[in-house]
């Protein structure tokens, strides 16, 4: 038996910084992983291949292909998928990953055999052993018709392997090669505009811990991105993995998303982690409003921010803040944010428009103001907008956000100062990352 296990290739409507985020298909590795055991399996990431997939199922022959996805990534998953069964029909087509868990439904084509609305061992095994009733996959020859309760993904020891003639390409931000990893689930934060707890839970749970030790071990790549939701979620967490840091004597460079409230509750823990290799931080300052902080549910206030960026700035961890902006500003709001980045002055900022994702509490508000269709996949990357702008038209909100980016990026961000801590290539790929960005956002100007 043999199985493909696909990453779909970027497509063009993602407003994304590819080249300098742009990590391992830690799903597909934890899968790869289960099927190893039994069958003949490859990852294909088409993220990094110049192969087209035909050309790869000719010569490979497989008996499965299993396609991960993101938001954006229905369309071009169901056309690999209908690419496949053209060629051959008996091949059998599934499909994973984070959509799959949030939007099974739409995965539901002629073209996909399976769907996983949810991952484990057992349903794996069980899709291969073409059983019926699978908890957490719908299947077509059931007219995707079947009644499970939903339950979390489990989190699998990834085979780093898997992904060995890709891994020089997988980067964070300026450290490449840089592998990514989980410490643990969840997010206690529940913030209403977030995605992340509804897929993992708003409880933390760490992961096994020996399984932690094991997949520390195995990864090679100097620096490791924890892809956690909020790595400064608890003391105890913290501690712990310090412990088990200092106890496997790993140096390595790390980079870690953290909390606003994280930063101001482990002052003395930053500065042991700074110790051990603690390189930056992805922080989401969000807004220069109090009162859309509030509507945000986040536990952090403006001051609160400031604070944290003085706190970074002192312990030398950089930041690399993320924000939204509201469909509600107007021109002096923009102004009133581009300042209040300057006064936080992180290394690098991204800004993406408040983007209402089905399922969440904030969908209901805007929904009457949103601009595309739920299933026009494709727009809600993040990048763009998609709920209407109520104090200016969609061209001139385009354009402020535009130069808000020019001025961050030429601005705020001190580039001699990164050129000298990441060295030039790295700046580079930083720099065509944004503008791949800023030419997105020139033709979404043009466009509206
Ligand atoms: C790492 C990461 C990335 C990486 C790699 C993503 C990838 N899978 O290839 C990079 C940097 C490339 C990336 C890019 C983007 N990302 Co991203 N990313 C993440 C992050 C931080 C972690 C994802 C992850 O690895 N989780 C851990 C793994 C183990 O989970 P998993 O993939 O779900 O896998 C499990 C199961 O789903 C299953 N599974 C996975 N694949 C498959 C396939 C098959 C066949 C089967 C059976 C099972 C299966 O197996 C695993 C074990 O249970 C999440 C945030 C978060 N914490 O979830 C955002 C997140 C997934 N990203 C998001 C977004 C929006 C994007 C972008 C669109 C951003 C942009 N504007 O460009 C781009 C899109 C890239 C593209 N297609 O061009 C959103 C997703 C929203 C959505 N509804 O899909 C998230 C949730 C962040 C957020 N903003 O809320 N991302
Ligand atoms: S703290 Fe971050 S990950 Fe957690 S819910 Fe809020 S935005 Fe999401």
């Amino acid at each position: 038996m043999k199985i493909l296990l696909v990453r779909s290739p970027r497509i063009k409507q993602a407003i994304t910084l590819s080249d300098f985020m742009f990590s391992e298909p830690l799903g597909l590795e934890m899968i790869y992983g289960v099927y190893k055991e039994k069958y003949q399996v490859e990852i294909f990431d088409m993220m990094v291949e110049k192969q087209t997939i035909g050309s790869k199922i000719r010569e490979y022959k497989p008996d499965f292909v299993g396609i991960t996805s993101l938001c954006i990534d229905v369309s071009k998953v169901i056309q690999l998928c209908k690419e496949v069964k053209l060629f051959n029909e008996s091949i059998k087509t599934f499909v994973g990953g984070t959509q799959a868990y949030l939007s099974p439904e739409s995965f539901f084509s002629e073209y996909v055999d399976g769907v996983f609305n949810y991952t484990n061992k057992n349903n794996l095994i069980s899709f291969i052993n073409n059983d019926d009733d699978i908890p957490g996959v719908y299947q077509r020859k059931n007219d995707f018709k079947e009644k499970f309760t939903r339950e979390k993904n489990q989190y699998i020891l990834p085979d780093r392997t898997s992904t060995d003639k890709y891994r020089e390409h997988y980067s964070y931000f300026g450290y490449k090669p840089a592998a990514i990893m989980e410490f643990g689930l969840g997010c206690e934060k529940a913030c209403n505009f977030c995605l992340r707890w509804r897929i993992e839970g708003h409880v933390e749970v760490l992961i096994d811990e020996e399984l932690t030790k094991m997949d520390l071990k195995n990864i090679k790549e100097q620096t490791i991105m924890f892809i956690d939701n909020d790595f400064l979620g608890s003391r105890e967490k913290v501690i712990r993995f310090l412990d088990i840091i200092r106890e496997l004597r790993i140096k390595k460079n790390y980079i870690i998303y953290g909390s606003v409230s994280g930063v101001l509750e482990n002052e003395d823990l930053l500065i042991q982690l700074k110790a051990i290799g603690l390189k930056a931080i992805l922080i989401g300052y969000e807004t220069f409003s109090d009162d859309e902080l509030q509507g945000y549910n986040k536990s952090a206030t403006v001051m609160d921010n400031i604070q944290a960026s003085r706190i970074l700035k002192s312990l030398k961890i950089d930041v690399w803040a993320s924000f939204m902006s509201h469909p509600d500003w107007d021109k002096k709001d923009f102004k009133l944010f581009r300042r209040y980045i300057k006064n936080l002055e992180p290394e690098i900022s991204t800004i993406n428009p408040l983007t209402p994702f089905p399922g969440l509490s904030i969908y209901k508000e805007y929904k009457e103001r949103l601009l595309f269709q739920v299933d026009d996949f494709e727009k809600w990357s993040f990048g763009q907008l998609v709920i209407k702008p109520s104090k200016m038209s969609l061209r001139m909100y385009y354009y402020q956000l535009l130069l808000t980016y020019f001025y961050v990026n030429f601005a705020v961000n001190k580039n001699t100062e990164m050129i000298r801590k990441y060295g030039l290539r790295n700046i580079y790929r930083i720099v065509t990352g944004s503008f791949q960005g800023l030419t997105r956002y020139l033709k979404l100007i043009i466009k509206s």
